[in-house]
């Protein structure tokens, strides 16, 4: 299993390069996790402030545990629930998680120096008995072709990262990789209901090769553009939190519509997203 916990440039390299995945364990200091969950608790608020002024509740549920509030206050709505959050992420408490300079370090290994935050960066309250929150086995990259990205995706230097708030696991809806696949390039995609998934005869065959990526706060996966990868179903009583998010060679185009943020420039430092105030004042894309 390619598990670190102090980063060593060879060796990750190597790993994410066989593997496609590394994890960096315990990696987030305390103080990255409590300002991100406090914010995730913010953006609960605001969904239950919702549902009261719609009438829909009568009670925000304000004693209940971060863990289960989402799941109380939609009880019996479970399709009104978010499934994720992305525009909601220019948020003071969440700049020192994306520009994360111990972070922006270990990209910078596998990018160099200069550093775009892709478009892409979401929080999952993945919520049980929830189809919509089963992610289906995906590469990134099929997203983006499917996107219409107008050139080659395997050229896309891209890390992505995935962390939680609460202990991931298989029970709760932890992510599957399976390694190595990441060197196919990218695969036919099919759509489903909520989801791409990966056209079954490139898929099945190496199910049985699936890992399980269980981890705790503070712990980072980083993979591969082209990894396939899913995210199981929750089947806990629990919301699994967690937040993905994405960095790119920023002398790539994003090949999507949006330009993303610089997290690092060593050529034009001025360009770079500088504190927190200024990413809550910029917007998602
Ligand atoms: O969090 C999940 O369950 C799935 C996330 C995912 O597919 C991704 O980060 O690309």
């Amino acid at each position: 299993m390619a598990t670190l916990t102090a980063p060593d440039a060879d060796t990750l390299r190597r790993e994410f390069d066989e593997q496609g995945y590394v994890i960096l364990r315990d990696f987030l200091g305390p103080e990255v996790l409590r300002q991100a969950r406090a914010e995730m608790e913010g953006l609960v608020d605001r969904c239950a402030e919702r549902l009261v002024s719609e009438g829909k509740v009568r009670d925000p549920m304000k004693q209940a545990s971060f863990e289960t509030r989402l799941i109380r206050l939609y009880e019996g709505r479970m399709d009104d629930a978010p499934k994720s959050f992305r525009p909601e992420l220019h948020l003071e408490g969440l700049f020192d998680l994306f520009f994360c300079p111990r972070l922006l370090d270990v990209a910078e290994m596998f990018l160099g120096g200069e550093i775009r935050l892709y478009p892409n960066y979401t929080v999952r309250p993945k919520l049980p008995e929830h189809e919509a929150t089963r992610v289906l086995w995906h590469q990134d990259g099929g997203y983006t072709e499917a996107g219409g990205a107008g050139g080659p995706v395997e050229t896309l230097r891209m890390v992505n990262v995935w962390t939680p708030l609460v202990p991931a696991r298989e029970e709760n809806g932890c992510m599957q990789f399976i390694p190595g696949t990441h060197r196919l390039g990218v695969v036919p995609h099919e759509r489903r209901q909520y989801y791409l998934e990966i056209a079954r005869d490139h898929l099945d065959r190496r199910l049985g090769e699936a890992v399980s990526i269980e981890l705790d706060p503070g712990d980072v996966v980083l993979f591969h553009n082209l990894l396939f990868h899913q995210g199981l179903p929750n089947r806990s009583r629990m919301v699994r939190w967690s937040l993905d998010w994405r960095y790119q060679d920023a002398t790539q185009p994003t090949m999507r519509a949006t330009k993303g943020h610089i997290a690092r420039s060593r050529r034009h430092p001025e360009q770079a997203v500088k504190g927190a105030k200024e990413w809550a004042s910029l917007s998602f894309g």
